[in-house]
């Protein structure tokens, strides 16, 4: 049987060449793609997150994973079908209005993704109606707000009244996050979830989800 240890240790060592040529193997070896995703891939990103909550692992080194893995995805993908990588929820992300920062957003929405969970990216400088009509359109699990600027914090609090206001906050879970924002924060302003770095973004919205 196929060692899916291996893949995760690939993931792990941020080392994508190795990491698509195993998935090959496990192919040929007839494993199907969807215990590749969760054995190895899933369970590899997991890893990743925890190392970079722990210190292990730094931001350059979790970019690389996340990049392998979504090269593993992309050879992977056709033969999931929709079951594999839509049955882990999906978010709508964005930073919010007036806030222009998006590496860590970013980071967290490849994470997102890495761990099969469908991302909505709204990009940088996102208005509270913009949000509101991207909530209607996509129908997602969570609302992802990210923002990285003092000034910017109390527009996370504004959208969230918003979204209260537009009558859609009893179908929807929302999650903050970005260098400023604190777990007392979040919980002031009436967020469900909070998380301070992209590996816990990703337990995050799992238990939100769920
Ligand atoms: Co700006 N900037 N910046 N900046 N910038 C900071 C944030 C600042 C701390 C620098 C400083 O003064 N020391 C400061 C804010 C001070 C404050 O508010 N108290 C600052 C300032 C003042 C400004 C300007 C006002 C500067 C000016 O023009 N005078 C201006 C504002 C523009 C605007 O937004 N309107 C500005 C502009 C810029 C650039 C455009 C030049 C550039 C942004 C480029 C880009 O993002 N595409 C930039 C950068 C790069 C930074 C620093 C240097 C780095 C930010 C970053 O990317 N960090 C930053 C200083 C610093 O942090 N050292 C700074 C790496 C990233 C991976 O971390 O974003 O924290 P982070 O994301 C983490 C977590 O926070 C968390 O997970 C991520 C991964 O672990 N997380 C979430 C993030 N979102 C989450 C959402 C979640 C959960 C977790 O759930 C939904």
């Amino acid at each position: 049987m196929f060692d899916y240890q291996e893949i995760r240790n690939a993931l792990i060592a941020c080392n994508q060449a190795k990491v698509l040529e195993l998935v090959d193997t496990a192919l040929k070896e007839e494993s199907s793609a969807k215990e590749i995703l969760n054995k190895g891939l899933i369970a590899g990103m997991d890893a990743v997150g925890e190392k970079m909550q722990t210190g292990e692992m730094f931001i350059p080194e979790v970019l690389q994973a996340a990049k392998a893995m979504t090269a593993a995805l992309d050879v992977l993908k056709p033969m999931l079908g929709d079951e594999g990588i839509t049955g882990q929820g999906s978010v709508v992300i964005g930073t919010v209005k007036g806030d222009l920062h998006d590496i860590g957003k970013n980071l967290v929405a490849m994470m997102f993704k890495s761990a099969g969970i469908i991302v909505f990216d709204e990009g940088v400088d996102v208005s509270p109606e913009i949000f509101i009509e991207k909530i209607q359109e996509k129908q997602p699990n969570i609302l992802c707000l990210s923002a990285l600027l003092t000034t910017t914090m109390p527009m996370l609090k504004s959208t969230i009244d918003a979204v209260k206001e537009s009558g859609l906050r009893d179908n929807i879970k929302i999650m903050v996050g970005g260098a400023p924002v604190t777990k007392e924060f979040a919980n002031e302003i009436g967020a469900d979830g909070y998380a301070d770095d992209a590996g816990s973004a990703v337990k995050m919205a799992k238990s939100l989800i769920m």
